[in-house]
């Protein structure tokens, strides 16, 4: 059974089309209203979606109750889409066929795979970087991190429990499919941006989610992240140090300058090495939990 999930917060021009577009490719439409306060639900429920309603927490929570709803239905095939529009839903089938035909876990829906995406450059440079950081973490190397259109596989579906309420959910399931040793693959789609005002509130977006994916990969690679700076801020603040120590016992000068870099260099050193240990150690634990 392949099911086709869509999250959706105020899209009440856009959800019919999407929802009457993706039913001849799937089993079931299944569309998370996240407390939409306009027709939202109505409109997809008449269009011949499955409606799961919730109060407002965000998109990665909607995609959340969408994995969570496949699995006990037991889809063996879950594909996520938004309800903006701005997936094309007849191009289903390319993602599902990369699951039935080349065997992957995860296709992963990129823009950017050609050259016709008409994103505007900061969005291109924004999504770059965020994928940058995350192919960093999870050592895959796709185009587009963030991309919300996607097919899992029954194996993804029963692996992925994702925990982020909003954008972030994109980069944390990528670790998570890291993590598992799930397979991966990108299919070039096409997405149209048109009618898309919200350059102000993409680089607020953006920075969020750059800051998350940084979050996730910090985790992974502890001792890269807080280990490596840590060691070097307690070499420079012991050089410092060493220099304090020279003067005062070599001239009897009391140099406050590098007496006080000397402590705050070490200290810092000191918290983010002891940091880089405890996460570390965290990590072993707890990576096989989800
Ligand atoms: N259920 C639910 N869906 C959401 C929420 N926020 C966004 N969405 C949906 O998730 C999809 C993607 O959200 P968008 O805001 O379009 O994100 P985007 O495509 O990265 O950004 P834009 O370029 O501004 O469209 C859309 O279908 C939204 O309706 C939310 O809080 N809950
Ligand atoms: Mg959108």
């Amino acid at each position: 059974m392949k099911f086709a999930c869509i999250p959706a917060y105020n899209e009440e021009d856009s959800i019919e089309l999407v929802v009457t577009k993706s039913l001849p490719h799937v089993d079931r439409v299944i569309v998370c209203d996240d407390g939409s306060t306009d027709n939202t639900a109505k409109i997809a429920k008449e269009a011949g979606a499955i409606v799961i309603s919730q109060t407002n927490q965000g998109y990665g929570a909607a995609i959340s109750s969408l994995f969570e709803y496949s699995r006990k239905e037991n889809a063996q095939i879950m594909i996520t889409l938004d309800g903006d529009g701005q997936h094309n839903p007849d191009q289903i089938p390319l993602l599902v066929d990369a699951i039935t035909t080349h065997d992957v876990d995860v296709a992963i829906g990129s823009r950017f795979l050609d050259d016709s995406t008409k994103a505007t450059r900061y969005r291109k440079a924004g999504i770059k970087i965020i994928t940058s950081a995350s192919n960093y973490g999870t050592n895959f190397k796709i185009s587009d991190s963030q991309s919300g259109f996607r097919a899992y596989s029954k194996d993804a579906i029963d692996a992925i429990h994702p925990t982020e309420q909003g954008m972030a959910v994109s980069t944390e399931i990528l670790l998570k499919i890291s993590n598992k040793g799930l397979s991966i693959a990108e299919v070039p789609i096409t997405i149209s941006y048109e009618g898309d005002t919200s350059e102000q509130h993409s680089v607020s977006h953006g920075v969020g989610v750059l800051a998350n994916t940084i979050k996730y990969v910090s985790i992974k690679h502890p001792l890269q992240f807080y280990g490596i700076p840590g060691i070097v801020l307690l070499v420079a603040g012991i050089i410092l140090g060493g220099v304090f120590l020279d003067r005062y016992l070599n001239d009897q000068v009391i140099f406050y300058g590098s007496l006080l870099g000397s402590v705050v260099l070490f200290l810092l050193g000191a918290i983010l090495s002891v940091t880089a240990i405890i996460l570390f150690s965290m990590a072993n634990l707890v990576r096989d939990r989800y």
